[in-house]
């Protein structure tokens, strides 16, 4: 049976440092930035940050490759600032999640730099090292095996120093780690864990959590994408044969470090598996990760090659939806719910209509959405606002290494004027992480919306703060998506017993192509929602016809009785009695 959990139970809003707010004009967000608007924060009504690396970093990723676990990057303030942010954060009563990035580091970390010395270094294994295939024709050597990076081209680098290759999954200067060592995984945990953890820290959002175990003999991956001579390997390293002894034992590691009974926060980006897996990951019996990010309704429409976009329904996505919580009905598992991230593009122009007439208010329907669903909540920076993607096909305005990574690989295997370079650039604009990465707009009338008073910021910020998104002007309009989810949040947290621990979630008219509806309970209730995604009208089929239906809801205003049609993208929550 499902048991309460302050961490379930929590809203959790995403902060992207680099993005959020400079408070000493470089261009770049800091630490500080965030501790001064912490009240901002605070009047949002959520309750918890997550916030993205802010550790040493030479910023090949984002700082998702890091160089020091220990060491705030100096462009984000000090350890101190660090410091000073968690303990305003806790005087607020706001919880605060770091980012544990423990797949790979950066090939600047210590460690790496004496795994690559020499291959008889002491810490030679603790990075995945193997020689050359072979050597083509002109010389050059053969990468171990054709596993896809996910930012492009071979999941191999080679280094001249050594002769020999190394595994990174992510960018060129991200290895992996062999997690096959315990002192490879001790060293982690005392480092990355144990010292955020005596700093106080109330838990962590674990990075690439999947993909720690490889499968033995690293094999070559079957075709998939035919003309590529990469392949995505996922098969071979995603949930693989000892990820879960390995979150068992990191599990271990951090009640035995908490020293005053707090309970940590964890939530794993697993991504992608099947029922059995998610339930390992999240079982309270199996000691592993208090819950988990699927990947499933982000990803519909992508292809095996992220950016091969094709069409989907609507039923796709209801379908994808549901997998991310169906597996926790009436068990000890738990996982979450959120639409954006600083990997996704904005929701409203995915999933929502983000055109002047409709933005409002399929921003309000998403937000609906979410608050409805079981699970704990993430909202992440600018998606309070419904903020909205930049329209860009080209990809010289966007800055991600991903987008940049894969661009060099359909250049080159396919040709700038290829069909697959057409594709690829329609898919920028649609899904691109960039999106999320535009600075935090906080006003209309001050250069960069106030993110910074630098002529130039790091990241170009998206040009809609002059047409009214950005937090001054919306929180002066009472109509507003952002004062709309400080009322969702509300609503969710006064009705918590059925929108966040409801349980039996069954679908209404599943097949239907505008219309999101369904029912769940809690012990004594039956909620109903039913949400429009659509621009026009819509009328639907009643489930429960001879019930009474009491509005809790909605993103009009008024709630009329369910027989009344759905205005365009309109949704209502209901008690079905
Ligand atoms: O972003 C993705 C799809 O668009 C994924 O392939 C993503 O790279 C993967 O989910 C892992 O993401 C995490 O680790 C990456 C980092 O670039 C991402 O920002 C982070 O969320 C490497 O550390």
């Amino acid at each position: 049976e499902t048991q309460h959990k302050w961490w379930k139970e929590a809203a959790v809003y995403q902060i992207y440092p680099a993005s959020f707010k400079d408070s000493n004009g470089d261009g770049w967000g800091d630490l500080a930035g965030i501790t001064s608007k912490l009240d901002y924060i605070k009047g949002l009504g959520v309750d918890v940050i997550w916030i993205c690396p802010f550790y040493d970093s030479p910023q090949q990723d984002m700082g998702y490759d890091i160089a020091d676990y220990e060491k705030v990057w100096p462009r984000y303030g000090t350890n101190a600032d660090c410091f000073e942010l968690i303990s305003k954060a806790h005087a607020l009563g706001i919880k605060v999640v770091v980012d544990l990035v423990i797949n790979h580091c950066s090939a600047d970390h210590v460690w790496f730099q004496e795994s690559r010395s020499s291959q008889t270094s002491p810490k030679r294994d603790w990075f995945i090292w193997r020689p050359p295939k072979g050597y083509d024709a002109a010389g050059k050597p053969i990468p171990p095996n054709n596993w896809r990076s996910f930012f492009g081209g071979s999941a191999w680098e080679f280094d001249d120093h050594t002769q020999e290759f190394y595994l990174r999954l992510f960018a060129s200067r991200q290895p992996d780690f062999n997690w096959e060592l315990k002192e490879v995984r001790d060293a982690i945990y005392e480092t990355a864990v144990g010292f955020w953890i005596d700093h106080g820290v109330d838990g962590f959002r674990i990075d690439v959590a999947s993909m720690y175990s490889k499968v033995a003999g690293l094999p070559d991956a079957p075709v998939e994408e035919p003309g590529n001579p990469f392949q995505n390997g996922g098969a071979y390293f995603i949930n693989g044969p000892r990820i879960h002894e390995f979150h068992k034992e990191m599990h271990k590691y951090m009640v035995s470090r908490v020293s005053d009974g707090r309970e940590l926060l964890t939530v794993g980006e697993i991504g992608f598996g099947d029922e059995r897996n998610f339930k390992e990951y999240t079982s309270a019996k199996e000691r592993e990760i208090g819950m988990l990010f699927n990947f499933k309704h982000v990803s519909v429409g992508e292809g095996e090659f992220k950016y091969n976009l094709h069409p989907y329904s609507l039923k796709d996505f209801k379908l994808a939806v549901a997998e991310s919580f169906l597996f926790v009905n009436k068990t000890d598992c738990w996982s979450t719910i959120y639409i954006e991230n600083h990997d996704q593009p904005r929701s409203v122009t995915r999933f929502g209509d983000d055109s002047p007439e409709w933005r409002t208010v399929s921003a309000k329907l998403l937000a609906l959405l979410e608050i409805s669903l079981t699970g704990t909540l993430f909202v992440y920076q600018g998606q309070e606002l419904g903020q909205i993607n930049f329209k860009s096909t080209d990809p010289k305005d966007y800055e991600d290494i991903e987008v940049q990574g894969n661009y060099e690989m359909v250049k080159k295997e396919f040709g700038e004027n290829s069909p697959q370079m057409k594709k690829f650039k329609q898919a920028l604009p649609v899904i691109s992480r960039d999106h999320a990465r535009t600075p935090f707009a906080w006003t209309r009338d001050a250069p960069h919306a106030g993110f910074t008073t630098a002529d130039t910021p790091w990241f170009g910020l998206n040009s809609t703060f002059k047409d009214g998104i950005n937090a001054q002007d919306e929180l002066n309009d009472p109509n507003s998506v952002v004062h709309f989810w400080k009322k969702a949040l509300q609503v969710r947290k006064q009705h918590k017993d059925i929108l966040v621990y409801g349980y039996d979630f069954e679908f209404s008219d599943l097949d239907h192509d505008q219309l999101f509806a369904f029912t769940k309970k809690s012990d004594g209730k039956t909620l109903f929602v039913a949400l429009n995604f659509s621009g026009h009208d819509l009328k639907f089929n009643v489930p429960h016809s001879a019930s009474q239906y009491t509005p809790i809801f909605g993103n009009y205003g008024s709630i009329p009785e369910p027989s009344v049609p759905l205005r365009p993208w309109e949704g209502r929550l209901y008690y079905v009695e």
